[in-house]
């Protein structure tokens, strides 16, 4: 071979070589100067907004646990609240052949397609969150969540035994849904169904959609206070309908509180991740909060480890959850005979608690 033919293979290898640098920092979509080597984990996560508090917290804990420094590279989707977003992100990350799919979806049917196409793959998808319904269950290897359906019943048996301690004996209720068809709003909403079902002395006037939204939560409470002029307690799917709920309450000059017998307008919910909501439990304008916690980052990271490590994680790991009241009217509740105990809140907890 010439001298001219080295140079000239030199010169080559040097363009390819910096070529597949390229590629390989953009399948990472790292921004770091150094180029790595084959070294993160890549995870596609699809979340399905940022509709409400407790959905900014799961956010915040996938981003803090797939960082660089745990080994991970996240591709981050905001699906809008649209499935059909969602389904692209899945598709988009398919193509970027990430490592794993972690899915939040918006609602629990119509997954089997993409989901097949990610399991076709080769490409372990993580369902967090709400769950997914689908025909085939190895579609996805494991979900971490809350189990929504003992939610909405602590929630509903509370109820009813407060109205029993209080010897309230005629309770009317509506009920502010989550998003219709998402597993956070079928669990609760099934709770209160049979909570009044079994309490005689109860009455659900109407159940609407507030979508997990503060302004859609306030919206139908306006119009329902206006249709409805004896409602006693308003059940919310989450803390933000419940801010909507309170400002549309007190607008009418009517109050907010426990105090039912003298026209008290009460409202319960869910989640209890932010502090404006734990202050409206010590001011008894939220009265009782069955918690949802959000933190599942830490538990998919230790899925995908297992799986990395050639082993078979847990398929369903649902998170520790606690139930949070104004006042100790009601100090445990027993579903399928377990016993939930009740917090009550007081400012010394709240000094204390990290958010
Ligand atoms: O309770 C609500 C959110 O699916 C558990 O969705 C989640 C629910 C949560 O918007 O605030």
């Amino acid at each position: 071979m010439t001298k001219k033919w080295i140079i000239a293979g030199i010169f080559l290898s040097c363009i390819v070589f910096a070529g597949c640098g390229k590629i390989f920092k953009e399948k990472n979509q790292t921004n770091s100067e150094e180029i790595m080597p084959d070294k993160y984990i890549v995870v596609g996560f699809s979340q399905l907004g940022a509709e409400s508090d407790w959905r900014s917290a799961n956010t915040e804990s996938m981003k803090s646990t797939f960082t660089n420094e745990n080994g991970f590279e996240l591709i981050f989707e905001d699906g809008q609240q649209k499935q059909s977003n969602q389904i692209m992100a899945i598709r988009t990350f398919i193509q970027q052949e990430v490592d794993y799919i972690v899915l939040a979806p918006v609602i629990e049917t119509g997954w089997d397609t993409v989901l097949q196409e990610a399991k076709d793959a080769g490409i372990p998808v993580i369902i967090v969150d709400r769950m997914v319904d689908v025909e085939d269950e190895s579609l996805y290897t494991a979900w971490v969540g809350s189990d929504f359906a003992l939610e909405g019943a602590r929630a509903g048996e509370w109820i009813n035994q407060f109205l029993q301690v209080k010897k309230i004996d005629n309770a009317n209720i509506v009920n502010i849904q989550g998003t219709l068809g998402a597993s956070a709003q079928i669990g609760r909403t099934k709770g209160l169904r049979e909570a009044c079902k079994a309490n005689a002395n109860t009455t659900l006037l109407t159940e609407v959609t507030g979508d997990f939204t503060q302004t859609k939560g306030k919206e139908v409470m306006e119009s329902l206070l206006k249709k409805y002029d004896d409602i006693n307690i308003v059940y919310c799917e989450n803390d933000n309908e419940a801010f909507g709920v309170i400002e549309a309450i007190e607008a009418t000059g009517k109050k907010v509180g426990s105090d039912i017998a003298r026209g008290d307008i009460m409202v319960i919910s869910f989640d209890g991740v932010k502090k404006e909501a734990m202050d409206y439990i010590l001011k008894d304008k939220i009265t009782c909060i069955v918690e949802c916690n959000p933190l599942q980052g830490p538990l998919v990271q230790d899925i995908i480890l297992q799986l990395e490590a050639g082993e078979i994680p847990d398929k369903f790991s649902y998170v520790d959850e606690g139930m949070y009241a104004h006042d100790d009217t009601v100090s445990s509740v027993v579903i399928d005979g377990v016993d939930y105990p009740i917090t009550v809140v007081t400012q010394e907890l709240l000094d204390v608690r990290a958010y």
